[in-house]
């Protein structure tokens, strides 16, 4: 029987492309996202590879996370590696110009939904035991500040934080977590984090070397096929082109 990976936030960028990864290797999938026609056409490319499990599915409502693994189909059921993958950022301005419920959104999402997920998988995970592989998608964010990242920035490092708590917890289980932290990736991410703004999306990725969702996905693939007894702790990855800066200093 084919191994299952449970992939969240598929409809687009890393998830869409761990999905592509996975399937390369014959891999089973459950993929999910909001955009249900997105899910249709990526699950229509996927078809003929390998099974596919498409679920319309808001990682924020637990009730609904909860229902979506309950009801996983024979094939689906025993999940080898799980992609907490769906996040978002939101305004990028300084923290002081932001509505709340932008914060709130970012948490929700990045913080509260990838609980919801991990929470209701952690029994098959278990039940799998050695090989079983949590990625939780971090960000370099997480570990180093920049103006505009406040809530975002938090949110990916209570990943981080929470992801070695759960190791300390599964220690044990033969279950691996991995906080996996990419820095600059062309996706839809800025378009998401500026609210829609194509322009601004292009301006960031024109004229370097960003990473892409291929990218990320071969390290997804990486991670989760690592003999049994390797468990990446964290995985930051940045492209060549981007490095930190000087602090900044106020001045007179
Ligand atoms: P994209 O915007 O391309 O993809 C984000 C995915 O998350 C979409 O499939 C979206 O699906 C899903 N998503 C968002 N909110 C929800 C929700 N409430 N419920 C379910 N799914 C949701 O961005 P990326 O691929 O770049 O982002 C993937 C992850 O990588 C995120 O966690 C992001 O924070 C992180 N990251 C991104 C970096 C980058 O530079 N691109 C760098 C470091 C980390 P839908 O809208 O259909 O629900
Ligand atoms: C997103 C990557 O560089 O915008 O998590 O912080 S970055």
């Amino acid at each position: 029987m084919s191994d299952v990976a449970f992939i969240t936030g598929a409809t687009s960028g890393f998830g869409r492309a761990a999905a592509h990864r996975f399937a390369e290797a014959g891999w089973s999938l459950v993929l999910s996202g909001r955009r249900g026609e997105r899910l249709d056409a990526l699950e229509a490319e996927l078809a003929d590879k390998v099974a596919v499990h498409a679920i319309v599915l808001d990682v924020r409502d637990d009730e609904a996370v909860q229902r979506a693994v309950d009801d996983l189909p024979e094939g689906f059921k025993r999940v080898r590696t799980l992609v907490n993958n769906a996040g978002l950022a939101l305004a990028p301005q300084p923290a002081q110009k932001v509505a709340l419920k932008d914060w709130h959104t970012m948490i929700d999402t990045n913080v509260t939904g990838l609980v919801n997920v991990t929470h209701a998988l952690l029994p098959t995970l278990i039940e799998v035991g050695e090989g079983a592989t949590i990625i939780n998608v971090g960000s370099i964010a997480g570990q180093w500040p920049y103006p505009g990242s406040h809530v975002y920035g938090a949110s990916k490092s209570f990943v981080k934080q929470f992801s070695y708590n759960l190791r300390c917890d599964l220690l044990g289980t033969g279950v691996r977590v991995t906080d996996l932290a990419p820095g600059i990736a062309e996706t839809e991410f800025t378009l998401v984090r500026t609210g829609g703004d194509q322009v601004a999306s292009d301006n960031l990725y024109r004229g370097t070397t960003a990473l892409t969702a291929e990218d990320i996905a071969e390290q997804m693939f990486y991670i989760s096929t690592l003999p049994a007894h390797i468990n990446f702790n964290r995985l930051e990855v940045m492209p060549t082109r981007q490095a930190w800066s000087a602090f900044a200093i106020d001045r007179d």
